[in-house]
């Protein structure tokens, strides 16, 4: 394809049409196998994502990634790290023993996400999350906070909240629009004290899926192939 052909292509697939579809899951029931570094799927019609579970607990001092245990429990995805029992209330995504990490990958670009996070108990609800374009799983082993952004993530949000036992829910619309993945945890930071420890599961994810148009998806790449054979006719 020479370059004015690749060009012409390229407005015409950039000026499609697309609609976003809005998509709910519900991040709880039964789970799967339980074994660390386990890769939770879901699903809901044709679109879906999965959620790998990383705890930022590697090396003496707790300064890299490891893969740790996703489980869904009846009330949301909770985060086991390799430093904790799998017992109640460290089950939970959580930085009581490090920092407890949730990375959700989509099929497809999404913006718009709510996510829905529900402590099991009565504790802070402060959160860090990263998004990013990922061209497919990552895996973060060995890796700490300052590796993300050559991963793509985009910079550090933090989104504060108070102690309860109330779900609250995370909107997440970075400046720079679409994505398809969302780091999320407990608040990064080391805890002040223990009535500072953040702890919640995410039972809920919902989010605008960018799809395009199918029948004007066929019009634009009908219309590209035209333009392509007259440019190569003259
Ligand atoms: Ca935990
Ligand atoms: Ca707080
Ligand atoms: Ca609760
Ligand atoms: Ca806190």
């Amino acid at each position: 394809m020479n370059l004015p052909a690749l060009s012409a292509f390229a407005v015409v697939a950039f000026a499609l049409p697309v609609f976003s579809q809005s998509m709910t899951w519900e991040t709880t029931g039964p789970s799967q196998d339980r074994e660390f570094g386990n890769n939770l799927v879901f699903a809901n019609g044709g679109q879906g994502f999965s959620a790998t579970s990383w705890s930022h607990t590697g090396g003496r001092r707790n300064q890299s990634f490891e893969a740790a245990l996703g489980v869904i429990y009846p009330t949301g995805v909770g985060v086991t790290n390799p430093g904790e029992g799998m017992r109640v209330p460290e089950h939970q995504i959580d930085n009581g023993r490090g920092n407890d990490w949730v990375l959700l990958i989509f099929e497809g670009p999404v913006s718009d996400v709510t996510l829905t996070l529900d402590p099991y108990g009565t504790w802070d609800r402060d959160v860090t999350y990263y998004t990013a374009n990922l061209d497919g799983a990552v895996d973060l082993s060995g890796l700490s906070y300052e590796d993300l952004a050559s991963l793509g993530f985009d910079q550090r949000v933090d989104d504060l909240s108070n102690r309860s036992n109330e779900d609250r829910e995370i909107e997440i619309n970075p400046e720079s629009g679409t994505f398809n993945a969302i780091l999320i945890g407990a608040f990064q930071d080391r805890p002040r004290g223990p009535r500072d420890i953040d702890r919640f599961k995410i039972t809920g994810v919902n989010t605008l899926f960018t799809v395009p148009e199918p029948s004007t998806t066929m019009l634009g790449v009908m219309g590209a192939a035209m333009l392509l054979r007259r440019r190569r006719a003259k």
